[in-house]
């Protein structure tokens, strides 16, 4: 069996959970040893980064890598398109999120355990979040190149920093403009079974999470 080295807040790990979840694969999920970036585990994994999987012999890091290996070895649903440039863009669009859209987002983390926030700071990033939303909407889901019918490699991540934005938008009193392309996109990945059950348990988790720390 696939076991994944993951912790329960971790976003990178609930888009790896979706793919396993779409593809109905069985895993077990492992916290790591000492806590991600500690000695111990990094004598596993030696970036000591999350998520990681080990399957048989083989031990990865990187949500992306993982993805792209399980894709290849259990092709059935595949979650890349067959015709070249609608796999380039699926791609396109999951490094879209990884490089662009997430760090915008992960820069208020700081701010997120009681760090009273700057309100230019948080202008700014609500700005910095909305750009990037609204450069998503114009080169990655033109409706010939993304979505058609399949859930793909690159609609897995987008789902649940969209929960993230949710979650910090009263928190942190941010603006964020959502085009209307990125609201019906995100409202048809939510219609696929594994999209919808990530949500279902992550949602509770983290805003048990924020819930808890001191403010
Ligand atoms: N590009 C990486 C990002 C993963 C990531 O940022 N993971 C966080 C936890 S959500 C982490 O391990 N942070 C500690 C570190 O990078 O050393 C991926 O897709 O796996």
């Amino acid at each position: 069996m696939i076991t994944i080295y993951a912790v329960p807040i971790s976003l990178y790990c609930a888009k790896l959970r979706i793919l396993l979840r779409h593809k109905g694969l069985q895993w077990s999920e492992l916290s790591p040893p000492g806590g991600y970036g500690s000695g111990e585990y990094k004598k596993i994994i030696p970036s000591g980064n999350l998520p990681a999987m080990v399957d048989g012999e083989l031990t990865l890091a990187d949500s992306e890598v993982i993805a792209e290996y399980l894709n290849e070895k259990h092709p059935h649903p595949q979650m890349l398109p067959a015709e070249i440039d609608q796999r380039a863009r699926a791609r396109e669009r999951s490094r879209f999120h990884d490089t662009r859209v997430e760090p915008e987002l992960r820069k208020l983390f700081p701010f997120i355990d009681g760090k009273k926030p700057d309100a230019d700071l948080i202008e700014h990033q609500s700005m910095q979040i909305s750009i990037r939303l609204k450069q998503l909407s114009k080169f990655s889901l033109n409706p010939d190149t993304a979505f058609n019918d399949r859930l793909t490699l690159g609609d897995c991540g987008l789902p649940i920093t969209f929960v993230w934005i949710d979650a910090l938008t009263p928190l942190l009193q941010l603006k964020i403009d959502w085009p209307d392309s990125i609201f019906t996109y995100r409202q048809e990945i939510e219609t696929y079974p594994a999209v919808a059950a990530e949500i279902e348990s992550y949602r509770p988790i983290l805003n048990q999470w924020l819930k808890s720390l001191d403010r």
